[in-house]
């Protein structure tokens, strides 16, 4: 069977999903926005995991323990920062979706979580973000039959209300 995916409005760190998704930095050794959110709630062995995996390339990403968090792993994913466009910033974005899957699927998971990865500080235009975020999810989703669940957690209202309407659009 297809995975599900939904939308919901809520902080990532309470989510009892098998992966969640963090929007990191290169350094993978935390900040602020989701990233300090999850990282202080993981508590400090997720930092002390983090410091071995060496950083991470913008399109990629890494996994670790979920430590205190409901959530059993944390995928570090570096999304783009926007430069207006002409930096790769859209495929870059698509990589680490599909990047950030292929580590939850090598790990067993079947549910997991995703924030909207680059559209905080690191300000690429939300529309755009949500559309490349669900179509490489909707096409991992006719591929892989081992996920069942994929939220697409928002935070905000913007984001929310973009893929709520983006979604309802292909039933
Ligand atoms: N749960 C879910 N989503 C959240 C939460 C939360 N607790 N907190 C914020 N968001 P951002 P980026 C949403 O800035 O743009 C960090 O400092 C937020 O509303 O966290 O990828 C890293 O270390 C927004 O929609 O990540 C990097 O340096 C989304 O998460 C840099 O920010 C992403 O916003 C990465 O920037």
């Amino acid at each position: 069977m297809k995975a599900l995916i939904e939308v919901c409005k809520s902080d990532i760190t309470t989510l009892k999903v098998d992966a969640i998704v963090n929007a990191a930095n290169c350094s993978l050794l935390g900040g602020g926005g989701v990233d300090g959110a999850i990282h202080r709630a993981a508590g400090p062995k997720l930092l002390e995991e983090c410091k071995t995996l060496g950083g991470c390339e913008p399109g990629d990403a890494k996994i670790t323990d979920g430590y205190a968090l409901s959530a059993r792993y944390v995928i570090h994913a570096v999304g783009p920062i926007w430069q207006g466009g002409t930096h790769d910033e859209e495929s870059l974005l698509e990589r680490v979706y599909k990047r950030s899957f292929q580590l939850a699927i090598e790990a067993g998971c079947e549910s997991i979580a995703f924030p909207n990865i680059s559209t905080g500080v690191y300000g690429f235009p939300k529309k755009q973000a949500a559309k490349i975020a669900i179509a490489t999810t909707q096409t991992i989703v006719e591929q892989v039959t081992s996920l069942k669940k994929i939220f697409f957690t928002c935070f905000d209202e913007e984001n929310y209300d973009l893929y709520m309407k983006l979604l309802s659009k292909d039933d």
